[in-house]
């Protein structure tokens, strides 16, 4: 057996995905032609031909002026659906994905909208697919203090839906403690928090998640391995990192798959997992993420395996949850 087919066979998790980087050209040209509204490119191609990034921040620039087409509460399911029958295709049997609101609300779109229609898609996502799921709600970091305040305010009324905050965007300069207060008031409402740190950050800023931002799960986290006391953390009380390989690659975070931390990481017995990130952007969904670095480290079946459990272990389904998928 192939190791592709190896990859595609076994049940994954998707733990640190962005709805909104799941937005693939056909469907970004389809809704914008709807929308009455222009992109920058002539068409697809010419759209595809800019997805070069030399750091973190030249993707968000492309990210968020690909997320400002979506307007009505139907884009944003037809977003999150066509990313529902992608995972399906993958034998990924749960998703915990983000969603960045101030991005829309910023342009006048209200909260209600965006989240309508990426709920209701995953609610058909578990009927029709048997798919399981959790939202998490990501503040942007480069955005203040105030603003994080107002979209948590504006999430309570869906707490139902909502099971946990996290902080993405642009991130050094942008350090967890910045938003220290407004996670304190999420963890009271009863939100679980998670936090972007050490992508491009130092490990200092895994620290910070930690500490003080209480994060029960870390995303990224690639330069922990910097700091011999905070893998010791990590390692002891489980912490898992969600891992973002191709992301990595794209975003020059790491130079060659070869030198990924993955393997360093997995020997000093950290929680870690395989994710996609923004898959519409960096060239692969989860199986492509699994095979690339498989091949890049020369992984052993067990190792692959031992990832995917990782990935049901790091979810935030129940205990009985677990059993029934694993
Ligand atoms: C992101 Cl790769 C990455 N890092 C930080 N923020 C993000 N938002 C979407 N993708
Ligand atoms: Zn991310």
């Amino acid at each position: 057996i192939s190791i592709e087919k190896f990859i595609a066979g076994i049940p994954k998790a998707e733990l640190h995905l962005h709805i909104e980087g799941t937005f693939e050209p056909e469907l970004m040209f389809t809704i914008a032609r709807r929308n009455n509204l222009k992109i920058n490119y002539s068409n697809v191609d010419a759209l595809k031909k800019a997805y070069r990034f030399n750091n973190l921040q030249e993707f968000l620039d492309i990210y968020y002026a690909g997320a400002s087409v979506l307007i009505h509460e139907q884009d944003f399911y037809d977003l999150t659906w066509a990313y529902i029958t992608k995972v399906n295709e993958q034998n990924v049997k749960h998703v915990e994905i983000f969603f960045d609101p101030q991005t829309h609300t910023n342009r006048g779109i209200s909260f209600d909208v965006v989240i309508n229609g990426i709920q209701r898609a995953l609610i058909d996502g578990q009927r029709k697919l048997g798919i399981s799921f959790r939202l998490i709600m990501c503040f942007l970091r480069h955005l203040d203090e105030s603003s994080a305040f107002k979209t948590l305010e504006q999430a309570l009324p869906y707490k139902k839906w909502i099971s946990g905050v996290g902080l993405d965007s642009s991130e050094v300069g942008n350090p967890p403690s910045k938003f220290q207060k407004v996670f304190e008031k999420a963890i009271e409402e009863g939100f679980l928090t998670v936090a972007h740190a050490g992508e491009e950050g130092p490990s200092s800023y895994i620290w910070e998640a930690i500490d003080l931002l209480k994060v029960i799960r870390v995303d990224h986290g690639n330069r922990c391995l910097d700091d011999d006391i905070l893998v010791k953390k990590l390692a002891n009380l489980q912490i898992p990192l969600t891992l973002c390989p191709l992301s990595n690659l794209e975003l020059k975070v790491v130079p060659d798959l070869k030198e990924h931390p993955l393997v360093k990481m997995m020997e000093r017995n950290l929680l870690v997992t395989i994710n996609s990130d923004d898959p519409a952007y960096f060239g692969g969904y989860m199986n492509e993420n699994y095979l690339a670095v498989a091949q890049a480290l020369h992984l052993s079946k067990k190792q692959i395996v031992q990832l995917a459990k990782n990935s049901f272990e790091a979810s935030w389904l129940s205990k009985p949850e677990k059993q029934k998928i694993m």
